[in-house]
């Protein structure tokens, strides 16, 4: 069953790349049936429209598949952008794409052997949260100048970016706390307490044929 003319959203509550596609769908207003997955089983109707099988998965609802988080992201705000996600008050969407490219390639690998490091051979923990740590010093930089990452309000940067810094964060709070890292610390507490991020961490039950939950409501 399917709820009549709604996307459909394959999606994990605890994973940050879904996070950040649902917090998107938050912003365009767009609502969507949720289906939550449990990433040990995951749903043959998830495989078989995207055999790649990560979740986010969006199904839209003439059938075309987006899998990616970001892609996500952008065509949701290229649906409707009332918060100018994809504006940044200061400096170019294309700067703010880059970052968040930087984030994937620069500061995940090494979030993933902080947080994951017994999933992964001969792995220094330590070494990894310094690293890691090197990347959230270029997001100090810039916090240390203005609210968000590219200015006065919170764009696509900002949303993509703080569920890792979040990870990161909750791997050990109290070294987080202690850090050097007081202005992300303090944006990172801002955007944990704000709309988006609550409206995408409610819960759902794991979709089965007959559950269907809608996300977002109004
Ligand atoms: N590049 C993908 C990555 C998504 C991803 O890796 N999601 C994780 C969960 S956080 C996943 O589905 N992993 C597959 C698994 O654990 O089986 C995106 O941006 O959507």
């Amino acid at each position: 069953m399917q709820v009549a003319g709604l996307p459909i959203l394959y999606s994990f509550r605890r994973c940050p790349y879904a996070m950040r596609a649902r917090m998107s769908l938050v912003s365009a207003g767009i609502r969507c049936e949720l289906r939550e997955v449990v990433l040990r089983e995951k749903p043959a109707a998830m495989i078989a429209i995207s055999p790649k099988a990560t979740v986010p998965v969006l199904q839209l609802a003439e059938g075309a598949v987006i899998d990616e988080s970001f892609e996500i992201m952008r065509w949701a705000l290229a649906q409707h952008d009332p918060e100018a996600w994809l504006n940044p008050a200061s400096g170019s969407s294309d700067a703010a794409f880059a970052l968040v490219e930087q984030t994937e390639t620069q500061f995940k690998p090494h979030l993933d052997r902080y947080k994951y490091h017994d999933r992964y051979p001969n792995v220094d923990a330590a070494e990894h949260r310094v690293a890691g740590g090197d990347f959230l010093a270029l997001l100090e930089e810039r916090l240390a100048v203005m609210p968000y990452l590219f200015g006065k309000q919170a764009c696509i940067a900002d949303m993509a970016i703080f569920p890792f810094v979040r990870q990161f964060a909750n791997t050990d709070r109290d070294w987080f706390r202690a850090s050097p890292y007081g202005h992300t610390q303090a944006w990172l507490a801002k955007l944990l307490d704000g709309m988006h991020f609550a409206v995408a961490m409610k819960k759902y039950p794991q979709w089965q044929n007959g559950n269907e939950s809608v996300f977002f409501p109004e």
